[in-house]
């Protein structure tokens, strides 16, 4: 089966370096297309730039669609776009947060997410909300570390995520950590040997469910408002955007 991830920002290293953490648990029977939009922010960090970034994300999922991709996933951590996606792919869509959160409640009672910028945190913290997590969320911690700094080795990222953990599992009475960021996919399994707990990244996760998913014979619900978006004209540089109604 086909799984398309997509990095939703426009970082080459990034999308790189999510592929190959998603192609690392891929089954022998899944191939991995890890790929970013061609237009839209270099990362993502906040709400604007998540507005900006979905309609690439979009376009993504149209070309997978095409592609005869079994399932997609939306590799950064405010899930932009997921509802969207939803709604033109028939394909199960995953978003990296939500594939990460529910995967933590699986195995600790409360979890805590660090993350990159301060100014993230309210995004992690309404996709809590929406996904029903208020409960086993204990905290969102940042790291004030910007995005494309996780692509620089010299940046000493890893370790300002480790102690940031470290404070977690202190202070939050949390079992488990969720990593706040698509680009800290390939830290999580020299974390989870750190700390000695659960640490849940959200691309990996995803890669998981979404082959879970397939072999169940589950796909995105077609009834109510996950329905193809209704045909109608969209003016000016939206136009190509259009909705034809019958995906
Ligand atoms: C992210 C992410 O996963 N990718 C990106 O560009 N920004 N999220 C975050 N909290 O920084």
């Amino acid at each position: 089966m086909l799984i398309r991830v997509i990095n939703p920002n426009t970082s080459a290293p990034m999308t790189a370096a999510i592929g190959a953490a998603a192609a690392r648990v891929a089954a022998p029977g899944t191939r991995i297309d890890c790929v970013s939009p061609a237009m839209g922010p270099a990362s993502i960090e906040g709400h604007y730039d998540e507005a900006i970034a979905t309609v690439g994300l979009l376009e993504e999922i149209r070309a997978g669609e095409l592609l005869g991709a079994a399932g997609h996933v939306v590799a950064c951590f405010g899930d932009p776009g997921l509802d969207a996606a939803r709604e033109i792919a028939r394909a199960p869509v995953i978003g990296v947060a939500e594939a990460a959160m529910h995967l933590a409640t699986l195995v600790a009672t409360g979890f805590s997410v660090v993350t990159t910028l301060e100014r993230t945190c309210i995004i992690t913290e309404h996709l809590v909300h929406n996904y029903g997590f208020t409960r086993q969320c204990r905290a969102i911690r940042a790291c004030e570390i910007a995005v494309l700094e996780l692509e620089h080795p010299g940046s000493g990222a890893y370790e300002r995520i480790e102690d940031e953990c470290r404070r977690a599992l202190r202070e939050d009475r949390s079992g488990a950590i969720v990593l706040g960021c698509a680009g800290m996919a390939e830290l999580r399994d020299r974390l989870q040997a750190a700390l000695g707990v659960p640490v849940v990244e959200g691309v990996t996760a995803a890669v998981k469910l979404l082959e879970g998913l397939a072999a169940l014979g589950l796909a995105t619900s077609r009834h109510g408002d996950y329905a193809a978006p209704l045909a109608k004209p969209y003016a000016g540089l939206m136009a190509r955007f259009a909705p034809g109604g019958s995906s």
